[in-house]
């Protein structure tokens, strides 16, 4: 194989926050120059000050920035960028976006837009997959017709069932149906909901999987149509589907089912001819039998735990890739345990509510094995505009047992003053006895209560 290598000099950054600092760390280990765009919202952030060069592409407001495809490629044009990387949300998975870079002549680090759009719609996605010889839920073969349709193959396969849009993903556009009664009512809350959030009400149905686990595996693809895995991460813990923690190895998967999803994942991606970083997402339920559920075609918030747990640069892995370096193919198994925890500025005492504001102090969690991605510091003001995560503090040690006191050593000491956090409820997560044992699903926090806040 002859490698046709095209070297990227100056990446734009299309994104803020600790993704946009994490993504000019690894350029400027690489010698290559960035370039960072920012909303006026974001004019003292580190991701300004890091960057080469820095350009204001509009207001707070994201539609009017970050998400404004006018207006980064204007800067990628005044700056002579030659390669964008969307990091994750905004436009990282908008097949659009990733199709005018490749008009301009810059490289899009990610995908092609084929590929992206592929994964996009969640029946294509699942069509692609089946074909491919991927397990997915049992459920409908395509778009449902008709209600009498959906009727006939809920039957089929047994309630529940799930109906789900196929412009969905993310947790967006689903309803449980747990019998025939409720199927109809079901169907027009679904098509509605779809039609209004997407522009597309295409509905399909599949056998409800209770208790899941979310369980992913990383995988990373040439331009050669070389596809490797990168192990699992197990991101169970989520509430109204924001991940809160992230684990890798899983405390569910042995080397059986490693091997299995992984094999299942290079399948996956081989299948399209998957090019970069990617994640294929399973459902996991509590026989081991696992599907496949969405493919995201971006770099992910938590790549970082399998960054700690394999020792690998997964941002330098998309560069290398983007820039027509082989891989080397071989698949990863962790030999040590890291864990993620998100601190977002909300507060776990009222529902998780956005608490913005300025920042008076901060100090982060420091030491062996620990390590903190983020654009904060003391003084700074949280924007209600953007997402609440302020910080990712992700801990690497021996054992699973070992990670976790880590990390409750890591938050006793990571101090933020001026706003609330989400450190407490990683507290009381740590210690709570089912957690510790690797005991949970994608409900655990449904039933999980934070108890009332102490007075100081
Ligand atoms: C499911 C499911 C149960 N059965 N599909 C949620 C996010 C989206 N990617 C798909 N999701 C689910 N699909 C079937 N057939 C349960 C979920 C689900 C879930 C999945 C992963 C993590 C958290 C979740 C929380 C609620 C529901």
């Amino acid at each position: 194989m002859v490698e046709n290598i095209r070297k990227i000099t100056k990446v734009l950054i299309a994104n803020r926050g600790e993704i946009a600092l994490r993504i000019i760390r690894t350029c400027r280990e690489m010698g290559i120059k960035t370039v960072a765009v920012y909303s006026t919202a974001d004019r003292d952030s580190l991701h300004v000050r890091f960057a080469d060069e820095a350009v204001c592409i509009g207001p707070p407001s994201s539609t009017e920035s970050y998400l404004k495809m006018a207006n980064i490629m204007a800067a990628v044009e005044i700056t002579n960028a030659d390669a964008v990387h969307p990091g994750y949300g905004f436009l990282a998975e908008n097949a659009e976006f990733a199709e005018i870079c490749t008009e301009y002549g810059v490289k899009f680090i990610g995908p092609t837009p084929e590929m992206i759009r592929k994964m996009g719609d969640k029946i294509t996605a699942k069509d692609t997959m089946i074909k491919a010889g991927v397990p997915v839920v049992p459920g409908s073969e395509g778009l449902l017709k008709s209600v009498k349709q959906g009727l006939k193959i809920a039957e089929e396969i047994g309630y529940p069932v799930i109906l789900k849009a196929t412009a969905g993903g993310g947790g967006r556009g689903m309803r449980i149906v747990w019998e025939p009664e409720e199927f109809e009512d079901n169907w027009d809350l679904a098509r509605n909901e779809a039609g209004a959030a997407f522009g597309n009400d295409g509905i399909y149905v599949e056998k409800f999987i209770e208790e899941p686990r979310h369980i992913e595996i990383q995988i990373a693809g040439d331009q050669y149509g070389r596809v490797c895995h990168l192990s699992e991460r197990d991101c169970s813990i989520q509430r109204r589907h924001q991940k809160l923690v992230e684990e890798s190895p899983s405390p569910f998967v042995d080397q059986d089912l490693r091997q299995r999803m992984g094999d299942a994942a290079i399948l996956a991606g081989t299948a399209i001819n998957y090019e970069g970083v990617g994640t294929v997402e399973f459902l996991v339920d509590k026989y081991k039998n696992f599907y496949f559920m969405e493919m995201n075609t971006r770099i992910q918030v938590e790549h970082t735990v399998t960054e700690e747990v394999i020792d690998y640069d997964l941002i330098k892995e998309q560069i290398k890739i983007a820039q027509g370096i082989a891989i080397s193919g071989l698949n990863y198994i962790p030999n040590m345990h890291a864990m993620e925890c998100r601190i977002n500025a909300e507060d776990p005492y009222n529902d998780f509510r956005p608490c913005p504001g300025k920042i008076n102090s901060f100090h982060s969690a420091k030491g062996h094995g620990v390590r903190v991605d983020t654009h904060v510091y003391a003084g700074y003001t949280v924007s209600p505009y953007y997402d609440s995560m302020i910080a990712k503090l992700i801990c690497k040690a021996q054992t699973r047992d070992e990670c976790i006191s880590k990390m409750q050593r890591a938050l006793d000491e990571f101090i933020v003053e001026g706003i609330k956090t989400t450190v407490p409820f990683h507290q009381k997560l740590l210690r709570d006895p089912d957690f510790r044992k690797g005991n949970f699903h994608t409900g655990f926090l449904n039933t999980f209560d934070m108890g009332e806040e102490e007075e100081l």
